[in-house]
């Protein structure tokens, strides 16, 4: 597999995710800022021209939620799906694509024009949003189950994110459930890779 990848970016969430399965994957560092960015190599794997994007043989695209749930339903041994017959796995695809779907526009909304239509948008408001993801995250706990899951790593790599550029307040609930999140010795993997390239 290969990961195209920049530093610092949305790129850690999958590579945490590959770390975790523990399949052999390469990695593509994207210039962002480069001039011929987003090259068309690039966008023949994510049209959008965006990271993080991942190449499986024929299987070419992006979108951080669909790298996670491909891997995870392709790695099953590592355990971060519930099974499409699970009955968990409803509540897994849920909070698996809260982050994009919910999260991320709530939080711009924010920080951009302020409140839209909470009704209309599909992302409510940034107030809804925050109460969705702290009910949820009560001390000590995962997202809906006592296992880890990839919605679980989502959502801990966004939290951590947002909280550290200030995009959503930090509240101890979030912090809790990051921490033990890294305590996860892939993410200690993933850490340390970024560390190394995105040096200098
Ligand atoms: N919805 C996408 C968003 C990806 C995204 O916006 N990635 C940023 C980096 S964090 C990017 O590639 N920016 C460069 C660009 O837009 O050209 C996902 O969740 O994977």
């Amino acid at each position: 597999m290969k990961l195209h990848y920049a530093p610092r970016t949305r790129s850690f969430t999958a590579l945490w995710m590959l770390e975790e399965v523990g399949a052999p994957y390469e990695i593509v560092t994207v210039d962002m800022r480069g001039p011929s960015h987003p090259a068309a190599a690039l966008k023949a794997v994510n049209p959008m021209g965006k990271l993080p994007a991942l190449e499986d043989g024929d299987a070419k695209f992006g979108e951080t939620a669909a790298i996670l749930l491909y891997l995870a339903d392709k790695y099953p041994a590592a355990g971060l799906a519930p099974a499409p017959t699970d009955a968990r796995r409803g509540r897994f695809l849920q909070w698996l694509m809260f982050p994009a779907t919910t999260i991320e526009p709530a939080a711009f909304e924010k920080m951009t024009k302020g409140p839209t239509n909470p009704t209309a948008a599909g992302w409510g408001s940034y107030e809804r949003m925050l109460d969705a993801v702290s009910g949820a995250l009560a001390p000590g706990s995962n997202l809906f189950d006592a296992a880890f899951t990839a919605a679980d790593l989502y959502m801990a790599s966004s939290l951590k994110f947002m909280m550290t550029f200030g995009m959503i307040e930090k509240r101890a609930v979030f912090e809790d459930f990051v921490g033990r999140a890294e305590a996860r010795p892939a993410w200690a993997r993933a850490t340390a890779i970024e560390a190394e390239r995105g040096a200098g």
